[in-house]
Order: C-alpha cells, then structure tokens, then sequence
C-alpha cells in the first residue's frame, strides 16, 4: 500500500471534526497491518483528549465495511456484557468514533479507509514480556475475552480474512509462491523451504482433526498478539483486547497458540541473533495456567490436551507467512528492511524446532494445568 500522505492525514482528521485543536499528531504502534496515528487534542479548558487514527490495510482487508461492521457487532455486545458486570466500558472495549456521516468509517479521496477509536489511557501494550506478571494477566485477558463472546451469535460475523488460520490451504498457497519465485529469491532460502515441506503434517493437524467434528469452533480473536492488550499501568491487568479485525469463528488453541509463539519466546518475532530465540517454558506455563482460568471452564479435554499443538501450528503457520510474503516480495507484512519478513520468518521456525524439542516437557505442563 502507498504510504499515508500529509495532505491524505490532514483531510481525514478534518472530516473527523474531533473536539478540540489539534496539538499532536504522530505514527504510533508496531502493528505489521494498518497505519496507525495519535492525535492529540487540547480542549478550551486546557484538558488533553488523545485519539487513535488508523488507516484500514485495504490489501489485507478487503471489505473494510464489513470489517467495520463486525468491530461495531463485537465492541457493543462486549459493552453490555462489561456493563453487566461493573466495568468501564470506555477502557475495556474498544470504542468507535463515528466519522462525519455517522458511519463508523471515512473514506477518502483516495478511496482508502479509515477509523478512529477512543484512545485507552494508563495502559501500555508491550511488545515484548517485561514482567511475567504481564504475561499471566494477558493469558487471563484473552481466556475472557473468548469467555465473554462464548454465547456471541457467530453466525452475524463476516469472514474478514477467508481461512485465515485454514493452516493446510496456507500450505498450499507457500508452495505455488516457491513455484512462482517472483523475486527470485527460493534458492537463497532453500533451508526454510525445506524446513515447511517437512512439516506438512502439522498444517494438515487441526484442519483434520475439523473434519472429524473433533474440534469446537468458537468465536476466537485470531491474533492474540501481546501487543494487542493493553495492560493497566496501575493493577498490572490485561484491561482491553483491542485489534479486533480479525474476530471469527475459529479454534481456541489458535488464540492460545498465537500468544505463545510471540510471548513465550525469549526474543522479538525480528531478531536477527537466532542464538537469542528459544520457548520460556516458565512463560508457557504462566499463560497456559492464565487462559485456562480466563477461559472459565468452558474449554473441553481435548482443547486442552492439545494447547501445545495449538502453538507449534501458530508459530509454523507464522513462520510459513512470513516466508510466503518474502517470496512474494513483501506485499503483505509491513517491512522495516530489507529482508525483515525473512528474519521473522527464521525466529518462528527456530521456536517450531525448540518446541519440538521441549514437546514432552510443553505436554507435562499442560497436564498439570488440566
Ligand atoms: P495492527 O493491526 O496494525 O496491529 P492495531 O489495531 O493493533 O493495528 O494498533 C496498533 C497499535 O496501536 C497497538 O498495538 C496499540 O499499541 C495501539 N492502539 C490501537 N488501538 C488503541 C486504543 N484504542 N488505545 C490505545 N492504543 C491503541
Ligand atoms: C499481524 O496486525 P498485527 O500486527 O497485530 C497479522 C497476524 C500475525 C502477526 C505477526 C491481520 O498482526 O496474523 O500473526 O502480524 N495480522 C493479520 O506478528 O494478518
Ligand atoms: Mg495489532
């Protein structure tokens, strides 16, 4: 996508008529998919009023109006339901601020869309765990956050992405760009392309197993990211799940696979240094112990038993991504440098093999927790 210009930024906080002037205004986040800005506002008593602004990625996204439609579907059940039981529902959902037609979008003239929420104040999203304590509280964020939407009407969601953890049609889509070699860059990385081929197994796993009728589908977030929770400065929990784009029905050892493959790790998903990457097997148990609690006893036997699957299918699904974008010269993953999507892809399959070599010990936990 065309990066965001001045004239395209201002146009949009215009027809956004926010209250208050514009004192601020700055690229904010480490998000892969959308751009996003804080904006801040000072009223006429002098008060601060901070704002998000993100640009939809329309390549990833392409029917933002059905997108919108799902966050807006989402964020007010959760409001009730947090209403319900005593919450501040201006902190712990995210919040849509209507654009100028009442619509909870802006297209603008360049067609591109956009959407503002209420910007959650006193808590951070961390990009990496600094206190376990985070992680534990994150684990039992993202347990509710499935808890809360357990009796949510899946059928009203739209599929914003179409088989977006379907592992084995990821599969397929890495083999036809290794095929295709657009970039001609297959023969430079032919270790991580064989290190794919030989798990076909694993992205076959869950998909099978659907198949059977062995696995619930639920209504699961897709993307459970460390740095898409905030955590409250003051009590340290996890207040907000916030990137909801990707809410659909799906499998919930995906959302606890995902947290693990970027949490759980002893590096950022980009180190270059892969003697720094490795599973915290301490880390794992805290979120295990977290998510289950969160997850308020709705998860059954086999859901459980099979959180260790979960995550090495969401760390190699990752991996593959990432791989898969690199061969396709870098269209999808935001990249920061040259051969960034391939540094994330080496960090996630460094952590698929270190789970396979922790895999006993990652099913002993989970037993312990069940
Ligand atoms: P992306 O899909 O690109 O990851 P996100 O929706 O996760 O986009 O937003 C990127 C970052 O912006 C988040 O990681 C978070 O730090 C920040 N952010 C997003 N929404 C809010 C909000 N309502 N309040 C405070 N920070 C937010
Ligand atoms: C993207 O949007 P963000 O940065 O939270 C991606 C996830 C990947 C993640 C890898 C819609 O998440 O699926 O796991 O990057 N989101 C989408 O860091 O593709
Ligand atoms: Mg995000």
């Amino acid at each position: 996508m065309a990066a965001v210009k001045e004239e395209q930024l201002q146009e949009v906080i215009d027809n956004f008529k926010y209250k208050g002037t514009l004192t601020d205004k700055r690229p904010y986040g480490s998000g892969h998919i959308n751009d996003t800005y804080l904006l801040t506002f000072e009223d006429e008593a002098g008060g601060e009023m901070r704002i998000i602004l993100q640009r939809m990625n329309k390549t990833v996204f392409p029917k933002p109006v059905e997108l919108m439609e799902n966050i807006m579907n989402v964020t007010s059940y959760l409001r009730k339901r947090i209403v319900e039981r005593g919450g501040d529902p201006l902190r712990e959902t995210l919040n849509v601020i209507p654009g100028p037609d009442g619509k909870a979008y802006y297209v603008d003239s360049e067609g591109e869309y956009w959407r503002s929420y209420i910007f959650i104040t006193d808590a951070v999203s961390y990009d990496q765990v600094e206190k376990p304590e985070h992680f534990y509280q994150s684990a039992v964020a993202f347990g509710n956050f499935q808890q809360l939407l357990a009796e949510f009407p899946a059928e009203t969601l739209h599929e914003t992405i179409e088989g977006f953890h379907d592992t084995k049609a990821r599969f397929a889509v890495f083999k036809k760009a290794v095929e295709e070699d657009k970039m001609g860059r297959a023969a430079s990385v032919q270790k991580e392309i064989e290190f794919v081929l030989e798990r076909e197994d694993v992205a076959d796993y869950f998909g099978d197993l659907q198949a059977k009728g062995e696995l619930p589908l639920r209504v699961t977030h897709n993307d459970t990211k460390l740095n898409n929770i905030m955590i409250d400065n003051e009590s340290g929990k996890g207040i907000c799940v916030i990137d909801l784009d990707t809410v659909m029905p799906g499998l919930v050892m995906n959302d606890f696979g995902d947290s693990i493959r970027f949490g759980a790790s002893t590096a950022a998903e980009d180190e270059q240094d892969l003697s720094k990457v490795s599973l915290k097997l301490e880390l794992f148990e805290l979120y295990a112990k977290g998510f289950i609690e969160g997850c308020g006893g709705r998860l059954t036997e086999k859901e459980i038993e099979l959180m260790p699957m979960g995550a090495k299918v969401m760390t190699f699904e990752c991996g593959m991504r990432f791989l898969t974008d690199y061969l396709q010269g870098d269209t999808y993953f935001k990249i920061h440098r040259t051969h960034h999507n391939l540094d994330r892809c080496r960090t996630q399959f460094k952590l698929v093999e270190d789970m396979e070599n922790k895999w006993y010990t990652m099913q002993e936990i989970i037993k312990k927790c069940n």
